[in-house]
C-alpha cells in the first residue's frame, strides 16, 4: 500500500472493524507522549517512579498471563504452508482472517484507538520501512515513542518511497491468552495482533515488522533483516571496525553491544549502534552495510547493574519504562542483580505483580521482578551510542558474530572456516532457552542465527539466501561463533564476561586484520593460547584451556542431533548446509549418518 489516501484509508477501515469511541492520530510530539502518560497515571495504569532519581519514568504492570511473547501463538499467513517451512506456524491467510475478524469485531467500543505512523531505520536511509500500528493500548503507544521514529519522519518517507508501508492492526481486547493471535500476512506486508499487551507480540515494530516481514521482503529485494545488534570496535589509532552479533533472545545482544572496555585506556572500545535488529545491504564496494532500524531498547532488566552494563544503567535513568520490574518503597526500581551486594531487595519492595515481596520458603529467595521484566529506553541516552547510529548510509559490517548460551559444547570462540562454513555455523546454532518467550527454560533448542522465532519464511529458502548474499558479497563479513556461558564442574562460568569479552572481540579484530593467531580444529579455528589479549585478567591456564576445548565426541552427539532437524527442510535444504554437516561428521569422527 502506498501514499497518505491509502494510510488514511487502512485507518477508516480498521475504525470501522474495531468501532473505537475516539480515534488520535499520533505525530510524535512530547505534548502527546505526556498526555500518554498522564491519562495512563491517572487511570492507575502506571506509577510514577522516584522522580528525583528516575525523571520522567514510569513503572508497568502488564497481565501476569502476558509476560513474554508467545511463539505458540505467532503464525505467518503465507498462501502455501511450505512458504513458512517446518519452524513456523502457518494458516491460511484467508481462514486466518475469518477466524480472527470476529474478535476485532467491535474490540475498541469504549476506548481509544491509537494511530502511529513510525519509521523504522534512520532518516533518509534507502532500508528505512514506514509502519502503522494502530493499538488501544496507550502503554503499547508509549512505547512506540521510545522505540521507533513516530510521526513526520515517517510521513516524510512515505512521499519518497513506492516501498508503501507496513499497517499492524494491534488491540489488547481482553488479554484472553486462549484468543491470542500474532499473525503475519507477508504478501500484504501485513500484521494482526490481539489479545497481548507485551514486547515483541504487540510493539508491531520490532519483531513483526522489523524481522518477520522484513526477512521476507529482504528475500526478495536481495538484503537481510537480522536478529543482531551492531557495534563498533574501536582500536588505539581510532579506526573503527563495525561488526554485528546474532545471539538468541536474552542472551547477550545488548550487553555486548553496550560493552565498557576494560582495555579503553590502550584505546580499546566499543560503540553501539544497535542491540536487537540489524538491517543489512550490499555497498557498492561488495560489502554489506548495517543499520539499526530502531530508535530504543527494549531490554532485559535481570543482571543489568553498574558493573555489567553502565552504558544500559546511564540510558535507563531518565524517560524510560519499565514493565515487570518490582518497586522498591523509594518509589525506585529494583530486579535481580541490579546490585550485586544486595541478593534480596528491601524491606517493603512490591514484587513484579504489586504485591509485598516475600523471601518464600525455598532454597532460593522468590523474585521481586519477572525474569522477562523489561526496561524502554531511547537510544540516544546511550553514553556509548555511535556517532554513526543514525547514519542514513548504516556501516560497513567485517564480522558476523553467532553465540548462545551453551554450559558444554561450545568453545568461548572460534572461527569459521569461509562463508559457506560459516553460513552452517549460524544454521546449526543451538541455545538454552531463556524466559523471552513461552517455554521451558535451559532447554537446548536449535535457533538457526537466533531468527527461528523471527524468520517470515521457510528457514531452508533462508539459508539459500544467505548462502546467495555471500556469493554477491566481493567482501563478505568473517564468521565467528562465541558462548560466555560454558560450565566448570562446579557449575560456574568459566569466563568472566561481559566488559572482559572485549578481549574475544580483540582476537576477531586481529584475525579480520590478517594477524591472530589461531589453530585448526574440527569446528573451526580457536586461537592459540597466547592469541588472547588477556594482560590484567586473572584467569588460569587450565581454565582457558577448558573455554577453548574442542570435544570431538561431544560434537559427534551435536551432529546426531542436527541431523533430524536440517532433516526436516526435506527439499529446500541447501546442498551446501548437507555438504558442510557432512564434513563436520567426517572431522569430528562421527561416521555417516544414521539413515
Ligand atoms: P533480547 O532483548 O531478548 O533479544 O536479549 P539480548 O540478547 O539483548 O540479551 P541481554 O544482553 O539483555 O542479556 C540477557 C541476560 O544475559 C542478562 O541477564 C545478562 O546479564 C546476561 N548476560 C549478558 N552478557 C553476559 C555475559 O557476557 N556473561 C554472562 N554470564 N551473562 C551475560
Ligand atoms: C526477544 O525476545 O528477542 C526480544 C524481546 O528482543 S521482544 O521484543 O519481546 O521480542
Ligand atoms: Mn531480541
Amino acid at each position: 500500500m502506498s501514499g497518505m489516501d491509502a494510510l488514511n484509508d487502512w485507518v477508516d477501515d480498521a475504525a470501522h472493524l474495531t468501532k473505537p469511541d475516539e480515534i488520535v492520530w499520533l505525530s510524535g510530539s512530547d505534548d502527546e507522549y505526556q498526555r500518554l502518560i498522564a491519562g495512563m497515571l491517572d487511570r492507575g495504569e502506571i506509577t510514577r517512579l522516584n522522580e528525583r532519581a528516575y525523571p520522567n519514568s514510569y513503572l508497568y504492570r502488564s497481565s501476569p498471563s502476558d509476560v513474554a511473547r508467545t511463539e505458540g501463538d505467532t503464525y505467518i499467513c503465507a498462501p502455501r504452508k511450505e512458504d513458512v517451512g517446518p519452524t513456523n506456524h502457518w494458516m491460511d491467510p484467508t481462514v486466518a482472517k475469518e477466524k480472527v475478524r470476529p474478535l476485532f469485531d467491535g474490540v475498541m467500543r469504549g476506548r481509544t484507538m491509537y494511530v502511529i505512523p513510525y519509521l523504522m531505520g534512520p532518516v533518509g536511509s534507502s532500508l528505512a520501512r514506514v509502519g502503522l500500528e494502530v493499538t488501544d493500548s496507550p502503554y503499547v503507544a508509549a512505547s512506540m515513542f521510545i522505540m521507533t521514529r513516530v510521526g513526520q519522519p515517517a510521513l516524510d518517507h512515505l512521499k519518497t518511497t513506492d516501498d508503501g508501508f507496513y499497517p499492524g492492526l494491534h488491540s489488547i481486547a481482553n488479554l484472553d491468552p486462549k484468543n491470542r493471535y500474532i499473525l503475519h500476512f507477508p504478501e500484504e506486508n501485513l500484521v494482526w495482533s490481539i489479545n497481548s499487551g507485551y514486547g515483541g507480540n504487540a510493539l508491531l515494530g520490532k519483531k513483526c515488522l522489523s524481522l518477520r516481514l522484513a526477512s521476507w521482503a529482504g528475500r526478495r529485494e536481495g538484503w537481510l533483516a537480522e536478529h543482531m545488534l551492531i557495534l563498533g570496535l574501536e582500536d588505539p589509532s581510532g579506526n573503527v571496525t563495525y561488526m554485528t552479533g546474532a545471539f538468541p533472545s536474552a542472551c547477550g545482544k545488548t550487553n555486548l553491544a553496550m560493552l565498557v572496555s576494560p582495555l579503553a585506556e590502550q584505546g580499546w572500545r566499543v560503540w553501539t549502534i544497535g542491540d536487537d535488529i540489524a538491517w543489512m545491504r550490499i555497498g557498492e564496494d561488495g560489502r554489506l552495510w548495517a543499520v539499526n532500524p530502531e530508535a530504543g531498547f527494549f531490554g532485559v532488566a535481570p543482571g543489568t547493574n553498574e558493573g555489567t552494563n553502565p552504558n544500559a544503567m546511564a540510558a535507563l535513568s531518565r524517560n524510560s519504562l519499565f514493565t515487570n520490574v518490582a518497586l522498591t518503597p523509594d518509589g525506585l526500581p529494583w530486579w535481580e542483580d541490579i546490585n550485586p551486594d544486595q541478593k534480596t531487595p528491601p524491606p517493603g519492595t512490591l514484587d513484579w505483580q504489586g504485591r509485598p515481596w516475600t523471601r518464600g520458603n525455598g532454597e532460593k529467595p522468590n523474585v521481586a521482578a519477572h525474569p522477562n521484566s523489561r526496561f524502554t529506553a531511547p537510544a540516544r541516552q546511550c553514553p556509548s551510542i555511535s556517532e554513526r547510529w543514525n547514519d542514513p548510509q548504516g556501516v560497513p559490517i567485517s564480522a558476523f558474530i553467532f553465540g548462545g548460551r551453551r554450559a558444554r559444547m561450545a568453545p568461548l570462540v572460534y572461527q569459521a572456516f569461509n562463508w559457506q562454513h560459516g553460513v552452517f555455523v549460524g544454521a546449526s546454532m543451538a541455545s538454552e532457552q531463556t524466559a523471552a518467550a513461552e517455554g521451558k527454560v535451559g532447554k537446548v533448542r536449535r535457533d538457526p542465527m537466533a531468527m527461528l522465532p523471527f524468520c517470515g519464511y521457510n528457514m531452508g529458502d533462508y539459508w539459500a539466501h544467505w548462502l546467495d548474499m555471500g556469493k554477491k558479497l566481493t567482501n563478505p563479513p568473517a564468521v565467528f561463533h562465541v558462548n560466555w556461558f560454558r560450565k566448570g564442574a562446579d557449575g560456574k562460568f568459566l569466563w568472566p564476561g561481559f566488559g572482559q569479552n572485549v578481549r574475544v572481540l580483540m582476537w576477531m579484530y586481529d584475525r579480520i586484520h590478517g594477524r591472530g593467531k589461531a589453530q585448526e580444529t574440527a569446528i573451526g579455528y580457536t586461537p592459540t593460547e597466547d592469541a588472547l589479549h588477556l594482560d590484567g585478567l586473572d584467569i588460569s591456564a587450565e581454565t582457558l584451556r577448558e573455554l577453548l576445548r574442542v570435544d570431538n565426541a561431544d560434537w559427534a552427539k551435536e551432529c546426531a542431533e542436527m541431523e533430524p532437524f536440517f532433516a526436516q527442510f526435506g527439499d529446500h535444504l541447501p546442498a551446501a548446509i548437507a555438504e558442510e554437516l557432512a564434513g563436520l561428521r567426517e572431522r569430528v569422527g562421527a561416521g555417516a549418518p544414521v539413515a
